[in-house]
């Protein structure tokens, strides 16, 4: 039988490439760069199926230009605010992505810039590694402490929850705002909000664990900054459009939030200039999911979700 004919559009882990050639009629672009409107437009016309990333933008627009030969789009991401499902779903285009695998590493990193956020790490690495470190006081680079302290997450899904779960080794009070509560069992004890607005009232540590949408986008803006306990700190590493980056500037500069730990921003990649002046943002390129262990499960879902689709079956991770 012929193998489908699949698409890679960016460089992923060597064990996942293996077995999609083992598997697939498959070309990589081994140039690793964004796949463009154009070039995804083109690839529809050749392949049956395309393994994208967040950086392929599957738009309304390029969906309505996509050949009818491509019959899956197996996400290589959790997130799909890259994807307009409705326009895909209307060109009758499979989409897929890779929930739960990436969970444990994206809270990991989440924990990283809290509290890389809470206790100086960008001026304490800088003033060593410059040679710059000539002083010490008791009173010098004091931090937020984490441990202890009130935790609010808004997103309550598998990362909110991997999060949590790792909070409360620091034995974080863990309150949250989601859609609707968690049953009891999951929730293990965390306090739900029915408003962002109540949640962040009592976050001495924020963190945003929900995808992008049209209704989250500036979901942290001016008026509910102005809502948390001054001197909070806010950790995101969902998404960059949840958070309208010129207030959380302002915010910064009046006090109210005392540093920010950031793994994704509005423009991606390249972030925001404004911040570098910033020693209390932390920040990292968007590297949530990339561990060895998550790239290969990311990957290896991505292609379960194609076998099952190619085999006649529903994928399991179907949207
Ligand atoms: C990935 C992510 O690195 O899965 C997501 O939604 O944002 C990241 O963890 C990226 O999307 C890989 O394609």
């Amino acid at each position: 039988m012929t193998k489908p004919r699949l698409w890679i559009t960016r460089r992923l882990s060597d064990a996942t490439l293996e077995r999609a050639a083992r598997d697939y009629d498959t070309v990589i672009n081994h140039e690793d760069t964004p796949g463009s409107a154009d070039a995804l437009i083109a690839a529809s016309a050749e392949f049956d199926a395309i393994i994208p990333c967040h950086s392929e933008h599957f738009s309304a627009d390029v969906a309505a230009q996509l050949d009818t030969r491509l019959k899956i789009i197996a996400n290589h991401s959790v997130g799909v605010d890259h994807c307009d499902l409705p326009a895909l779903a209307a060109r009758g285009i499979t989409v897929t992505n890779t929930p739960d695998v990436l969970s444990d590493a994206t809270a990991e990193l989440a924990m990283l810039l809290m509290l890389g956020a809470a206790r100086h790490a960008v001026a304490g690495d800088r003033i060593v590694r410059t040679g710059a470190w000539d002083f010490w006081s008791p009173s010098f680079m004091v931090g937020k402490q984490v441990t202890g302290s009130r935790l609010g997450i808004i997103g309550m899904g598998r990362v909110g929850r991997a999060f949590a779960a790792k909070a409360r080794g620091f034995d974080m009070k863990i309150h949250y705002y989601n859609r609707s509560p968690l049953p009891e069992g999951i929730a293990a004890g965390a306090t739900y909000h029915d408003t962002v607005e109540s949640l962040l009232s009592v976050a001495d540590f924020l963190s945003l664990h929900c995808p992008a949408t049209p209704q989250t986008t500036n979901l942290m803006n001016a008026e509910r900054f102005a809502l948390l306990p001054k001197g909070a700190v806010m950790v995101n590493s969902a998404r960059g459009a949840l958070v309208d980056e010129a207030a959380l500037l302002e915010a910064l500069a009046s006090g109210q939030i005392a540093a920010a730990g950031l793994d994704c921003f509005q423009v991606e990649p390249g972030g925001n200039p404004a911040f570098a002046a910033h020693e209390n943002i932390f920040m990292l390129p968007h590297i949530g999911s990339a561990t060895t262990r998550t790239r290969d499960a990311m990957g290896f879902r991505a292609l379960d979700n194609l076998d099952a689709f190619f085999a006649g079956q529903t994928p399991r991770d179907k949207l």
